[in-house]
């Protein structure tokens, strides 16, 4: 792909969500419904030339360059959700038993008016013209071209080890205080801002993979992970006197998450990372990026016991426990235990949760894992001890926590929490099974926030407060702002913080998005997410006073989302 093509599909990127979170004359339940949509069903990372048209017979009549146009159509809009082979995830099944059997009109009037389910209007909201759905209703009536597989040859093809370790400091070569620097995601610019935590200055923007997702950090909390949408990892040196890359490898097509080995004896040794395309995940080199082991997910579904070829790889944390890592796979609903201690004779525990697995966090004292299955409505709490499931609790409409938020609640004991993408609640489940039995891996207690489309939820251990943030949510005037409690006032209600106000930017969506905290747990950062040609700020509050502390601009943060604090990341805190 040219890279003027790459950047269109960037920019497109930003528009389908902007122009789908804003669509006028939605209802309000409709447009949040749809908002979730289209989060989920973002455009896929996989380059659709790389995969070859598969014109059949028995599929109504295309040319190769409608079914190429098509093929980029369905990769960027319609994958997300209904999964790269069409076996269906957060959209149906579009296999072609089904929708040959459909035919023709059928699925032009589903592509024009979408559904109460969810399926977004593209015909009648004037996204696709009448041209463009009846060929995506041929299209769909075709087999599903699928990209290629990205095995051992093609990871070491695409390793380089910029840095050898033996070439790399031998000590910290900078006089920053390493804890407390952040990595932020920059989304649409494929790259990550290394921001000092005490001078909120910019050290460095290092280039990554393209639509740039996560970081996590090694346990010594020298490396940095940072991967793409592009599943491309890059491995960045924080003793280096300019923190930069130092190794990167690409591990598939599309992928999401990375993480690094914890346990003790084991640390800074492995790094895994686990793709959407192909599905599957793979444990590399913790101090060069060399793969080492790769396994694939594709398997049977927790619930119908069906083959699913397409079971990408979500959330990965690393247990304090063992020697393992948690690997969330969405579409079986299963979480596995890989344990890394021998990984040339891979044991692996397979957990049954539910469908479809997405992200979750640890609770306080990093025995419990709770994950959100996001399209069951449940939360799966896996104990990484006993390695078995302990609970699952039923929760309102798509829970996404992000990692959650963990607190002592004054009537319940300690507590995990999540909000949800569709609607306003802010889920509390007890955690502590030894001092509360009667309340853990039970909801005690569902607070009302300001609306659905929230992402994430974050308190630190110093703090009193309880941010909430709700960046999907149709109303600009929720998108840009927060909702705070205080954890020992719950009933009280929320306060809310006019971030993006704050932030005395121009025009723009301006979506507030992902609170985070500093190391001493005193203050706490939101992104504040415009376009890519708009300015885009960091915001900074005082946790105490719930004060504006600092705003950052600078002319290279560009669409800031994620942000990672060192230290809160190498010690799961939150
Ligand atoms: Fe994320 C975490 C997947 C869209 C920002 N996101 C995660 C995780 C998964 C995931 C599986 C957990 C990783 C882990 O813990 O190992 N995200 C997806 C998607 O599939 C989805 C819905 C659509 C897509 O095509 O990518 C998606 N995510 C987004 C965004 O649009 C966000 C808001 C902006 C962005 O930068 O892309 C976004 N996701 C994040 C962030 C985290 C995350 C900031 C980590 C939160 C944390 O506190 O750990």
């Amino acid at each position: 792909m040219n890279p003027s093509s790459r950047t269109n599909r960037r920019t497109s990127l930003f528009a389908i969500l902007v122009l789908s979170l804003f669509t006028a004359a939605q209802a309000f339940g409709k447009a949040e419904e749809e908002a979730e949509t289209r989060y989920q069903g973002a455009p896929s990372g996989i380059d659709p030339t790389t995969i070859k048209e598969m014109i059949d017979t028995e599929g109504p009549p295309m040319t190769v360059d409608e079914f190429n146009i098509a093929k980029q159509v369905y990769f960027e809009r319609c994958a997300g959700c209904h999964g790269v082979l069409r076996k269906g995830a957060t959209g149906k099944p579009l296999t072609t038993d089904i929708t040959r059997a459909r035919g023709s009109v059928y699925l032009k009037t589903f592509i024009t008016y979408g559904s109460p389910a969810g399926m977004p209007n593209w015909g009648s909201s004037g996204e696709m013209n009448e041209a463009e759905v009846d060929m995506m209703a041929r299209y769909l009536q075709h087999e599903p071209p699928t990209p290629p597989e990205w095995g051992m040859a093609e990871m070491r093809g695409s390793w380089k080890l910029l840095v050898d370790p033996k070439d790399r400091p031998k000590k910290k070569m900078n006089k920053y205080d390493i804890d407390n620097l952040f990595s932020v995601t920059l989304r649409d610019t494929g790259q990550v801002a290394l921001i000092d935590g005490d001078s909120k200055d910019i050290i460095n923007i290092v280039n990554t993979g393209y639509a740039v997702h996560i970081s996590r950090m090694s346990a010594s909390g020298r490396y940095l992970f940072v991967v793409g949408r592009d599943a491309k990892v890059n491995l960045i040196d924080m003793w280096m006197e300019k923190p930069d890359n130092v190794a990167e490898i690409k591990i598939g097509l599309e992928a999401r998450s990375v993480e690094t080995s914890k346990y003790k004896g084991f640390e800074d040794k492995f790094a895994i990372a686990g793709s959407y395309w192909p599905p599957q995940y793979v444990i590399m080199d913790g101090n060069t990026l060399e793969p080492k082991t790769i396994v694939s997910t594709r398997g049977m579904t927790v619930d119908t016991q069906d083959y699913h070829p397409e079971p990408r790889v979500a959330a990965i944390v690393a247990s304090h426990e063992h020697p393992e890592f948690i690997v969330n796979v969405k579409e079986t609903g299963k979480i596995l235990l890989v344990n890394y201690e021998d990984i040339d004779n891979l044991s692996v525990t397979t957990i049954p949760a539910a469908r479809f697995l997405h992200d979750g966090g640890w609770d306080a004292t990093h025995r419990y894992f709770l994950t959100a299955a996001n399209q069951s409505d449940k939360i799966a709490v896996v104990d990484s001890r006993e390695r078995k499931l302990t609970a699952m609790i039923d929760v309102d409409k798509i829970p996404h926590p992000g990692r959650g938020a963990n607190f002592v609640h004054k009537q319940y004991g300690p507590v995990w929490g999540t909000s949800a993408l569709g609607n306003n609640k802010i889920t509390l489940i007890g955690t502590d099974p030894k001092g509360h039995p009667q309340h853990a891996w039970k909801v005690v207690e569902v607070l009302k926030g300001q609306g659905g489309g929230s992402l994430f939820i974050k308190t630190h251990p110093k703090s009193k407060h309880l941010y909430v943030d709700t960046p999907l949510n149709p109303s600009e005037k929720i998108s840009q702002s927060i909702a705070v409690f205080d954890i020992d006032n719950l009933d009280k209600g929320y306060k809310v913080l006019p971030i993006a106000e704050w932030a005395k930017l121009g025009e723009g969506p301006k979506r507030v998005v992902q609170p985070e905290y500093n190391k001493a747990g005193d203050e706490v950062w939101f992104s504040v997410w415009s376009g890519k040609e708009q300015e885009s700020a960091l915001v900074i509050v005082d946790d105490k006073t719930l004060k504006l502390k600092k705003v950052i601009k600078h002319e290279k943060l560009i669409t800031p989302t994620g942000k990672f604090n060192v230290f809160n990341t190498v010690n799961d805190v939150y």
